[in-house]
């Protein structure tokens, strides 16, 4: 066990061991049920997927004239570490000098690693702030409607998916929990920046073995773990709020709802019940109404509506609900129908946004202070909502609205990613490779040949966490971890740190970049926030040595008090919440007053259709782009684990029996999904779980077109993204709506176009690229370029940097 060192990851701690060219990776023993996504890690250490020296784009480099059409399909040539920092500085020096931090887009999205100090993105907007500033990106793809509407309407969103309902609240009081969205014990594998035990399942059994009953509102029946024998109503993709909107109908109609509770914690409801019954639109939103959309029975609506009545019951509506059209409206409306039930703020009841959705979400709170980086400030204030992303390089100085402002496009002329694969995380990647094409310089820092990193100018290659020191630690996980460096460098990659140190020195900003700090040092100046709030708390507090010597260190929780839902509750004089009226607002007059065709002063329901556009309705299936359960996004589909699960090397698509047979398709044949936008193949799995007309398609398979070169082309591996949707929610919070979409399926005949994504990349040598066309860039053998001459070495004066590439 000596050899073993401890690390973390998002999807767990565990402790790792290199020898004789192999990593060997065993769960945190205290972890009652380790993520079977560890079983990703190993391929890390050696695949011919890692990027092992910098890359210039053959076009960028040459400046031939239009080369940004060939982005997505060009040529790489690799160079020396020297070179490529010296090309990535004189390039920003040029941008920043021509057209100012405004021209710069720096939001850089992504998960990256777990780990305090190297994390990507913290990394490069310092690097940018100390350059003069970026254009950000607010908000997230997870939950980019619900970061907007709830603070309007219920409170600051931590309030709500942090301090909310606990896991030990649910296995002590709730008695019926209605899980819109459902929680698939695959997503509470993962938390962002850690998860040291997996409790969810633990927590789902015991409230069920207590008796308390679950009720999943999915398309899928498998969005619950099945020990707790969950209810399934199996609904249609994107109608729960007809659902939700119906139940609060049969409490109405049949006096179930808490007019106390309404008169003296909420605002609004007589406009809300107005609507509800049909006043203002002659329609009234009955269970008969709501089973006609929804696809759920009139009189298991009506049951469950008093069921809920008369039972501590908590309502949780999941991220998932929420990236889709009017996204916004779920989430506003499982607030109400907690509200007209009258439990917000009781035990084990009320509402709760998110939980199930990450794996620390529902426990408690952490006592101390977690060691951040400073990222110093913007001075920039434009920022785009994440998900606008191509509508912003697509479409410089357009207007748009988000969030009761005006706003406008920038007019970006550089793009700077570390930690993030926007061709994995954003729709309709036709429209994405467009719009990839028309920034001068794209720069991106991977750890490996991603679709992102493919169709970049400059492509560094990072180190893994598993190639350099860290901290390990993550809101409500009560353990910190020293992660500690298990293997060497890839290749050459470098630490993020040590790339953007290299790049600010030839801006003359080196110290104010590091601080002169070595990364060593920084952690341990880091790990002080921490300390110093343990010694103020009384608690353990060892110093950072003798903590790195531990390999891990216990954090204090706070005591579960129920958060602001509960104070709110037993004084809302004393504590309202942070809504402008200080109550739970079923009408907002600040919504209203944006006046916002598509979010307006109270939820409601939109049928779809305008927005979906007139040839979605073409396409009969719904297609459910969910996340997946062998992945966290794309990280890793080259791991073992991943790729175990594709089905003739293809990702694999569920579909129900009844439309498979109608199409002709059995299980195992490989499959053409497509719609107005684009086409994936992918492996059929026939599965009575998906309900009739759903199919579903996990997000993160590596995104291969068929024909690089080609403006629309098909993905051969099965990436849903190619057929999604790029538009917002609504104009209030433009959040993404990849979850769900359209397709029509078919058997594909003949012999499909082989998946080559994992093969590895081949290059050009600076020598070869001034002849004659040499290597294609995407042939079979990884190690081919490795003969090239060896690099100059980064001339490097930082001692740490030295010392962690010896
Ligand atoms: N259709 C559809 N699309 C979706 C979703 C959906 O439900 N449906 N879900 C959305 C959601 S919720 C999210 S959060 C996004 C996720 O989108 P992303 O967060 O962009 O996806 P990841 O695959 O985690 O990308 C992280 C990248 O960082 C790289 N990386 C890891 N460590 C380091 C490091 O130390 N340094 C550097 N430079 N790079 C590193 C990894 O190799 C990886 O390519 O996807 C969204 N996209
Ligand atoms: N293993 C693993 N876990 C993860 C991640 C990962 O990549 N891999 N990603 C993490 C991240 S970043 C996030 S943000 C969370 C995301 O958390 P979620 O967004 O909640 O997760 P999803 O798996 O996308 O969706 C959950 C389920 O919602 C159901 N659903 C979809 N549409 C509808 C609908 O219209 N109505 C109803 N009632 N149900 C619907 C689908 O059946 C789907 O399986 O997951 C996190 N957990
Ligand atoms: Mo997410």
């Amino acid at each position: 066990m000596k050899s073993f060192k401890t690390h973390s990851s998002h999807w767990g701690a565990f402790s790792g061991r290199y020898e004789n060219g192999s990593l060997e990776v065993r769960p945190h023993p205290g972890d009652p049920h380790p993520s079977p996504l560890l079983g990703n890690i190993p391929a890390i250490a050696n695949s011919p997927m890692r990027i092992r020296r910098p890359a210039i784009r053959r076009g960028w480099l040459e400046g031939t004239p239009g080369h940004a059409q060939n982005r997505g399909a060009d040529d790489y040539v690799e160079v020396s570490w020297p070179r490529a920092a010296d090309l990535v500085a004189k390039e920003l020096q040029r941008v920043y000098g021509n057209f100012g931090p405004e021209a710069v887009f720096g939001g850089s999205y992504g998960w990256s690693s777990a780990g305090r100090f190297h994390h990507a993105q913290s990394q490069i907007h310092r690097f940018l702030n100390v350059l003069g500033g970026y254009v950000s990106s607010v908000n997230t793809y997870s939950s980019g409607a619900a970061m907007v509407i709830l603070p309007h309407v219920l409170g600051p969103y931590d309030h709500f998916d942090r301090k909310s309902v606990t896991w030990d609240a649910i296995e002590r009081s709730s008695e019926l929990v209605v899980a819109f969205g459902g929680m698939a014990t695959k997503n509470a594998d993962v938390h962002g920046g850690g998860i040291s035990a997996h409790i969810v399942r633990q927590k789902l059994n015991g409230a069920s073995a207590r008796g308390a009953r679950f009720i999943l509102v999915s398309p899928l029946k498998d969005d619950f773990p099945a020990e707790v024998n969950a209810e399934w109503l199996s609904i249609i993709p994107g109608t729960d709020v007809a659902l939700m909107l119906g139940l609060a109908h049969a409490l109405v109609s049949a006096g179930l709802h808490d007019r106390g509770f309404l008169d003296n914690y909420t605002i609004g409801y007589e406009r809300f019940e107005d609507y509800l019954l049909g006043r203002t639109d002659g329609v009234e939103k009955s269970p008969e109404w709501a089973s006609d959309i929804c696809g759920i029975g009139a009189d298991l609506i009506i049951d469950l509506a008093r069921t809920m009545a008369s039972a501590r019951t908590l309502i949780t509506v999941s991220h998932s609900l929420q990236r889709a059209d009017h996204g916004e409206q779920p989430v506003w409306m499982g607030v109400v129908l907690a509200a007209m039930l009258g439990q917000i703020g009781r035990d084990g009841g009320g509402y709760a946004y998110s939980l199930g959705a990450l794996g620390n979400i529902g426990k408690g709170q952490l006592g101390v202070p977690l060691p951040t980086l400073s990222q110093f400030k913007n001075p920039v204030a434009d920022f785009i909502p994440v998900a606008r992303i191509a509508d912003m390089l697509l479409n410089p100085g357009d207007a748009f609205h988000y969030n009761g402002q005006a706003m406008r496009y920038p007019d970006i002329r550089l793009v700077y990613w570390a930690g993030g694969n926007p061709f994995h995380h954003h729709q309709d990647l036709n429209r994405l490779r467009a719009a990839f094409k028309r920034p001068e310089t794209i720069i991106v820092h991977e750890t490996a040949w991603t679709s992102s990193a493919r169709h970049a100018d400059i492509v560094l290659p990072a180190t893994t966490t598993l190639e350099r020191d860290d901290i390990g630690a993550a809101d409500r996980d009560p353990l910190m971890v020293a992660m500690k460096k298990l293997i060497e460098p890839v290749g050459e990659a470098r630490d993020d740190y040590e790339i953007f140190s290299e790049i600010a020195r030839r801006f003359g900003k080196f110290e104010e970049f590091t601080e002169n700090r070595t990364s060593r040092e920084w952690l341990s100046a880091l790990f002080e926030t921490t300390r110093a709030a343990l010694i103020a708390g009384g608690h353990d507090a060892p110093d950072f040595e003798t903590f790195w010597d531990r390999g891990e260190l216990s954090l204090p929780l706070k005591t579960d008090d129920g958060g602001p839902a509960r104070a709110f509750r037993q004084d809302p004089a004393a504590f309202p919440l942070k809504t402008p009226s200080g109550k739970i607002e079923i009408f907002s007059q600040t919504i209203e007053s944006f006046g916002y065709d598509d979010c307006r002063g109270h939820p409601r329901w939109y049928p779809p259709g305008a927005k979906a556009g007139a040839d979605e309705s073409r396409y009969p299936l719904h297609l459910v782009c969910n996340q997946p359960h062998q992945r966290l996004h794309s990280q890793l589909d080259y791991g073992d684990f991943s790729r175990s699960t594709k089905i003739k090397g293809r990702e694999p698509v569920r579909i129900n029996p009844a439309d498979a047979a109608e199409r002709g398709i059995s299980d195992g044949d490989i499959v053409r999904l497509f719609n107005a936008r684009g086409s994936c193949l992918a492996a059929a799995v026939i599965s009575e779980e998906a309900r009739r007309g759903v199919m579903q398609l996990a997000t993160g398979a590596w995104f291969e077109p068929d024909d690089p070169a080609a403006e629309k082309s098909m993905c051969v591996h099965g990436n849903p993204n190619i057929l999604t949707r790029d538009v917002g929610t609504s104009q209030l919070a433009q959040g993404s709506t990849g979850q769900l979409t359209r397709v029509e399926a078919e058997r594909f005949a003949g012999e499909p176009p082989p998946v080559r994504i994992f093969e590895g990349m081949t290059f050009l040598d600076e020598a070869e690229r001034s002849g004659t066309k040499a290597a294609t860039g995407r042939s079979a053998s990884p190690t081919m370029a490795r003969d090239a001459p060896s690099p100059e070495k980064l001339i490097l004066t930082h001692p740490e940097t030295e010392q962690n590439n010896p």
